[in-house]
C-alpha cells in the first residue's frame, strides 16, 4: 500500500464522516487532484462505496465488508462442511484450487473460498462474473460413494441447500431452475457448477462450486448481466452477511447430504420440486446437438429433466439451457 493512500484512508479517518473536497485532500496530502481521483477510484475497486456531492466532496459510506476465516469458523456447527477451510483474497478459479486439493487427498468437505475470481468459470467454459467483497465464490469438495450417473444429484441438493438458506437469512423466496441456475423474480443470483474426479465408473470426489451475488448493487454488474442478474441486496434492499449465509448453506447442505446418503435423492427430489419453476411449464432446453421444445413434466428418481413435445414423445435431458 502506498504511502498517500495510507494519508488519504488517515484523512478520511480524521474527517470522521464529513466530507472532504478534491482540493482539500490535495492539500493536505500533498498531491495533485489527479493523484486523489485516481486513489479514490482504486478504493471504489477494492469494495469501498464513496458518495461524492458537488462543492461539499467526498466522504466514504461504506468499507468492504471483508470476509476473515476466524469469523467464518466461529459459530459453525458442522461435522464435516466448512471444517477444512481455505480462504484466499484473489484466485483464478475457486474450482481449479479445489480439483488441486482433491488430488491431493483433501478430507470430504474442505472448501475453499475467494473474495475474488479473476477467471470464475460457468458450464462450458462461459464465464462466471466474480467482483470482489460482493459475493460468495467458493467450492466444496465431497466425496460420495455413488455411480457416475447419480453425480448430478448433487447439484439438485446443493441447490435446495442454497435455497433454504437464502430464505432462512433474507425471508426472500428464491426459485430453482433446472438444473443449476437460482433465481429471484426471474433473475439469476446464483450459479453452481459441478465437476467431478472419477476412475472409469468410480468417483473420486465431486467439486461442488457455487457463485451466489449477494452485496453487488446494479453498478457492480457489467452490462450484458445487468438484465438477467441480480443480487440479494439488490431484492433484499439491505446488505446480508456473507458469512452468515456462508454458515447456513454449510449447515443445510450437510444436513441434506447425510439424508441423501441414507435415504436416496427421493427426500430430495420432493424438497427440489417445491422450489422448481420449470416444471408444468412449456420451455426450451438447448443441448449441446439439439433444442427440445415442449412442457417440462419434472425430473426422474436419477434427477434427469423430462419433457414432453408437441409430438406427445418424451424427451430426457441430462444437461441443457433451458429458456422459460
Ligand atoms: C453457472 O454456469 O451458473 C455456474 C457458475 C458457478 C460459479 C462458481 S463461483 C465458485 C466456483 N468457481 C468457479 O470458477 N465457478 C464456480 P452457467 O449455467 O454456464 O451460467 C453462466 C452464465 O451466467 C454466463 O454465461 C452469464 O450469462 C451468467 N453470469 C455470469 N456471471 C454471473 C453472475 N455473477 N450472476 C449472474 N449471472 C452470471
Amino acid at each position: 500500500q502506498s504511502q498517500l493512500r495510507k494519508d488519504l484512508l488517515d484523512a478520511f479517518t480524521k474527517a470522521d464522516g464529513a466530507y472532504l473536497s478534491g482540493q482539500h485532500i490535495a492539500e493536505l496530502i500533498g498531491c495533485s487532484r489527479t493523484a486523489v481521483w485516481k486513489h479514490i477510484g482504486e478504493l471504489r475497486k477494492e469494495g469501498f462505496e464513496l458518495e461524492a456531492v458537488r462543492r461539499k466532496g467526498y466522504r466514504i459510506v461504506k468499507t468492504p465488508e471483508k470476509i476473515t476465516a476466524d469469523e467464518l469458523r466461529l459459530g459453525l456447527t458442522t461435522k464435516f462442511i466448512g471444517k477444512n477451510l481455505h480462504y484466499e483474497e484473489t484466485v483464478d478459479s475457486t474450482q481449479k484450487i479445489a480439483h488441486r486439493l482433491a488430488y491431493d487427498d483433501a478430507p470430504e468437505g474442505t472448501v475453499i473460498i475467494a473474495e475474488e475470481q479473476v477467471s470464475g468459470r460457468g458450464r462450458m467454459a462461459r464465464r462466471w462474473h466474480s467482483p470482489k467483497y460482493t459475493g460468495i465464490w467458493m467450492s466444496i469438495i465431497l466425496r460420495p460413494n455413488i455411480s457416475l450417473p447419480k453425480a448430478p444429484q448433487l447439484t439438485l441438493l446443493t441447490a435446495v441447500a442454497i435455497v433454504q438458506a437464502i430464505e432462512e437469512l433474507t425471508g426472500l423466496l428464491p426459485e430453482i431452475k433446472w438444473p443449476n441456475d437460482i433465481l429471484i423474480k426471474g433473475k439469476k443470483v446464483t450459479g453452481i457448477l459441478t465437476e467431478l474426479e472419477a476412475e472409469s465408473d468410480r468417483i473420486n470426489s465431486i467439486i461442488i462450486g457455487i457463485g451466489i451475488n449477494v452485496n453487488q448493487t446494479k453498478e457492480d454488474f457489467p452490462s450484458d448481466l445487468e438484465q438477467i442478474a441480480t443480487s440479494l441486496l439488490l431484492e433484499k434492499g439491505e446488505t446480508v452477511s456473507r458469512a452468515d449465509l456462508i454458515k447456513g448453506i454449510f449447515t443445510n447442505l450437510e444436513k441434506l447430504y447425510l439424508l441423501y446418503l441414507e435415504e436416496g435423492f427421493l427426500p430430495i427430489k420432493l424438497l427440489w420440486e417445491s422450489y422448481a419453476i420449470s416444471i408444468g411449464k412449456k420451455i426450451t432446453a438447448r443441448t449441446l446437438t439439439q433444442s427440445i421444445i415442449g412442457k417440462a413434466l419434472g425430473i426422474t428418481d436419477d434427477g434427469v429433466l423430462m419433457i414432453e413435445d408437441d409430438h406427445g414423445k418424451i424427451h430426457h435431458v441430462y444437461s441443457a439451457d433451458i429458456e422459460l
